[in-house]
């Protein structure tokens, strides 16, 4: 093994240089997260961003590639979560070396050259170096790679008893359920230890892929020969293609000469913090040494997902963020006793570790830590919610007089709250009790099958489809790719004639065509925009009216596929067709997009240039922007950041298009979105010099062309998240004259005019505060008034106070207030009371001291009083109330109260 240390940038270096010497392509790591590709949770392999090199649906204009590929495994069928942080050599985040072959060099120069980078450039002793080659496969009809033994044999100097045949599980590489795959011949080093023998290597049991920590894959090369379909059936594909991946943090734990991948510089530093921020030392016991594992991997997966413009949710890739912050979030509570937030600031360990070779996440440190940072405020009030709800579990099955937890309601607390299994055990050995662990392993079973569909590599279009498209294609002569407005920019006339190839034939008047031209002046959905709308029309009319309505346009690889309805017989594969696209739609789309991107140049000259783009919506109907941003937008920065749009709106610079290197555009300043893919030829679009954006979409030629540009609304979708949604050209004017036609119909109302309309408010308001102050007051001399009436009104009933009276003029509130006052009066009362409250008639009946001693109840009397007035009335003997419903009935009510309090057999 070479002596001197070497840095993980520098060995990261020589792999890529070792490669570039032999005329490979440096194409830089995609996102982690390929926010263009629904199907993919997050990139799991290096060739990830070649599948449509293999499929053939695509193409480069290199035939060999190197690169180092961010990637995240934790869903689907390259799972490693449940490992991470119990072992030293697993990751949800690793880094993939991978070099590439796109039907160009296959198995001999592949394991030559990997043989000459491990064993001549890194020295790695060959004595230690144990490879695996494809034993064969009886379901799938594969014979054994004796192609890649021979080589081994022939083509290395490596010991022949070192190679060993393995089956289809370790040797025979798939990306997912579907998809290009191959046989693989794969790369093991022997760590050794003490009293190891060195022929271990061959022993099933503790030798290669035998699952222990002394023997690990560095390397793995793929043969990518096959498609595997979704009746799980294999076609060969058109080419024959290499796909190589190497661990990276596996390979410098050995030439750093680490036992452990986390001893080595990418993680030390990493370390560093986590002891700072905790208190506690690595090394110093195995359950705080999980923790600093779990921690360190999880923030890095979790930086590196953010920077490519992921953001932490309920559903998807973000439902996976979220959880892997709450893992690492109760690991830090758990076992090393931090309850505050702290992952947040291990952050900038991570950016910095890794920013040399990913740029974006240095970039964007303040937003990872913002985002990180609230996620982790509120998984400390879900943990607590969640343990509430433990508690009431508990009870319910206390109650029910059993001792064990059912295991799916566990579970589900677990999925929702991330409580894991050793928690709840903990929680419920305390009380003496345990967990029904076969009904908490359906529970998650049920759980991994569902996730394990989301992980299966599906396509919008199927493989079938795929297949007979690039054979029609290739059958009519045609170039693999269709000719579009994109290459015609300028392109003003919207009718082209051309031929077409069906993706679905069969009955008339089908719902869900999609249909090829061979030229198409379609947009397809991409970059926020939304995809085109318009007719084709056959132009041969012997065949009768024939046509399509297109609802929608989409890309798929290099091709754009029209989606619809086509009513009459579906054409054939030449027929001349007349596509149109909705024009005036269009137009609005092409506003909006341009406006999009000043808007973009906008924030960030006005909130900072922290501002990046997460995510955008550009319609006919208006345009949402989502960007970073830590507090909400002043209404004073907004209009700042409206007027500088339309200034520059109204200084109608043309808007232009040029095609150039990534690298150089990158270079000269073009914004560029986190977490999109870009190929080595960039669309650069320039407005005026002021806003320059890679992009493929459809713009306006001056700006001046985007007409009125309005804000209408701003407001935060996510922590550090914000939206603002806007309105361009008719759009904008439509808006502004409804919120005049809304100003103006105010203005009438108040017999005022718009200018004068908030004066007019103020002075409203400030009437309607005296009014009330009034009323109060002059409710309150009305009671004073009614009280005095009261008093003077009282009579002696054989030793008992009482009066029943009627006061139009009081409310029940007054009423219930004249009430309170006049119970006071005497220790033996009887009074029944009368109010109004419009049509309705509010009364109260006092009975006190001697009134109760002598049998009369409050309740009883309000009771035969609402049989009067209807409605309804009741309360305790001594005091009840009631409202009446007739107020033509008060006099009788009266009456009656008279006889029940006082009359014969009264008091
Ligand atoms: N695609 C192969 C892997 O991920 C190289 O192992």
């Amino acid at each position: 093994m070479i002596s001197n240390y070497l840095t993980s940038a520098e060995i990261r270096r020589q792999f890529i240089d070792f490669f570039v010497e032999r005329e490979h392509r440096f194409v830089p790591s995609a996102p982690v997260c390929p926010l263009d590709d629904p199907t993919l949770l997050f990139t799991n392999a290096g060739m990830n961003q070649f599948k449509d090199v293999f499929l053939g649906t695509g193409r480069r204009d290199y035939t060999r590639a190197v690169n180092s590929q961010k990637c995240i495994r934790v869903s689907g069928k390259h799972n490693d979560l449940e490992e991470v942080g119990l072992d030293t050599y697993h990751h949800t985040f690793f880094e993939m070396l991978g070099n590439w072959s796109f039907g160009d060099y296959f198995k001999e120069e592949a394991i030559a050259w990997a043989w000459e980078l491990l064993t001549g450039v890194w020295q790695l002793p060959k004595e230690r170096l144990w490879v695996t080659v494809f034993g064969g496969d009886a379901k799938d009809g594969l014979p054994a790679d004796d192609d890649a033994a021979r080589i081994w044999a022939e083509a290395t100097d490596i010991d022949r008893t070192h190679i060993l045949r393995f089956g289809r599980k370790d040797n025979f590489w798939e990306m997912g359920e579907t998809g290009p795959c191959g046989p693989c011949t794969e790369i093991h080093i022997d760590r050794g230890g003490a009293g190891s023998d060195p022929k271990d290597g061959a022993d099933r049991k503790i030798g290669v892929n035998a699952g222990n920590e002394r023997f690990i894959e560095l390397w793995n090369n793929v043969f990518m020969q096959f498609n595997r379909k979704d009746d799980g059936s294999l076609v060969p594909l058109p080419a024959k293609h290499v796909d190589t991946g190497m661990g990276f943090e596996r390979v410098l734990a050995v030439l750093q000469g680490k036992r452990s991948n986390y001893d080595t510089d990418l993680f030390t530093p990493l370390f560093r913090r986590i002891e700072e921020l905790s208190g506690k030392k690595y090394g110093e016991g195995e359950r705080s040494d999980v923790a600093f594992r779990v921690i360190a991997d999880h923030v890095r997966a979790v930086s590196s997902a953010l920077a490519d413009g992921a953001l932490p949710s309920n559903e998807g890739r973000g439902y996976v963020l979220r959880r892997l912050i709450r893992r690492a979030s109760r690991f830090g509570r758990q076992s090393l006793e931090v309850d505050h937030p702290f992952l947040f600031e291990v952050v900038p360990s991570v950016t910095e570790a890794l920013g040399g070779a990913y740029p974006e996440l240095r970039q964007r440190v303040d937003h990872l830590q913002l985002v990180v940072r609230a996620e982790e405020e509120s998984f400390g009030t879900t943990l607590d919610r969640g343990l509430v709800l433990f508690d009431q579990l508990a009870q319910r099955v206390a109650n029910s007089g059993a001792r064990v937890l059912p295991g799916k309601d566990a579970y589900d607390l677990y999925a929702t709250y991330g409580f894991p299994q050793d928690l709840v055990e903990l929680m419920l050995r305390e009380r003496g009790w345990s967990l029904d662990l076969e009904s908490w392993k359906q529970a998650e079973e049920t759980h991994k099958s569902a996730s394990r569909s989301e992980g299966k590599f599906k396509q919008a279009f199927s493989d079938r489809d795929l297949a007979a498209l690039r054979s029609d294609v290739e059958k009519a002569g045609w170039e693999p790719r269709t000719i579009s407005t994109y290459d015609k920019p300028d392109e003003r006339s919207w009718r082209v004639k051309t031929q077409t190839i069906r993706l679905d034939a069969g009955p008339t008047d089908r719902r869900g065509c999609r249909l090829l031209l061979k030229e198409s002046p379609f947009y397809p959905e991409g970059g926020g925009q939304v995809g085109d709308t318009g007719t084709i029309e056959v132009i041969d009319q012997a065949l009768g009216a024939m046509g399509m309505r297109v609802e929608d346009t989409q890309r798929l690889g290099d091709f754009i596929i029209h989606i619809g309805t086509w009513h009459g017989d579906v054409p054939g594969q030449s027929e001349e067709v007349i596509a149109t696209v909705d024009l005036d739609r269009r137009e609005r789309i092409r506003k909006n997009h341009t406006a999009t991107h000043l808007l973009h140049r906008a924030l960030k000259e006005v909130l900072g240039a922290h501002v990046s783009q997460q995510g955008s919506y550009v319609g006919p109907d208006r345009l949402r922007f989502d960007f970073s941003h830590p507090q909400a937008v002043t209404s004073e920065e907004l209009e700042q950041i409206e007027s500088l749009v339309n200034e520059r709106v109204f200084a109608n610079a043309p808007v232009k298009t040029t095609i150039e290197d990534l690298e150089a555009a990158k270079k000269r300043g073009v914004v560029a979105m986190f977490g999109e893919k870009y190929g080595e030829r960039v669309r650069v679009l320039d407005i005026g010099g002021w806003s320059l954006e890679l992009c493929g979409g459809t713009h306006v030629a001056f700006a001046g062309d985007i007409g009125p540009f309005v804000i209408v609304s701003e407001r935060a979708i996510q922590a550090g998240v914000r939206r603002i949604e806007a309105l361009t050209g008719p759009g904008a004017v439509e808006h502004i004259q409804s919120q005049r036609r809304t100003l103006s119909a105010a203005a009438r109302l108040l017999k005022s005019s718009p200018d004068e309309l908030v004066a007019r408010i103020e002075a409203l308001q400030a009437q309607l505060k005296e009014v009330k102050k009034k009323e109060a007051a002059g409710s309150k001399a009305d009671v004073g008034a009614a009280f005095e009436r009261v008093k003077k009104s009282l009579a002696s009933h054989a030793g008992v106070l009482g009066a029943v009276l009627d006061f139009p003029d009081l409310d029940g509130t007054a009423l219930r207030d004249l009430g309170d006052r006049a119970r006071t009066l005497s220790n033996d009362l009887a009074l029944a009371l009368f109010a109004r409250a419009g049509e309705r008639v509010p009364f109260l009946v006092v009975c006190q001291g001697a009134a109760l001693e002598r049998g009369l109840k409050a309740g009883e009397v309000a009771g035969r009083i609402a049989q009067v007035l209807g409605g309804g009335g009741g309360g305790k003997p001594a005091l009840a109330q009631g409202q009446g419903l007739r107020a033509d009935a008060v006099d009788e009510a009266l009456r009656v109260a008279e006889q029940a309090l006082f009359g014969p057999g009264g008091p």
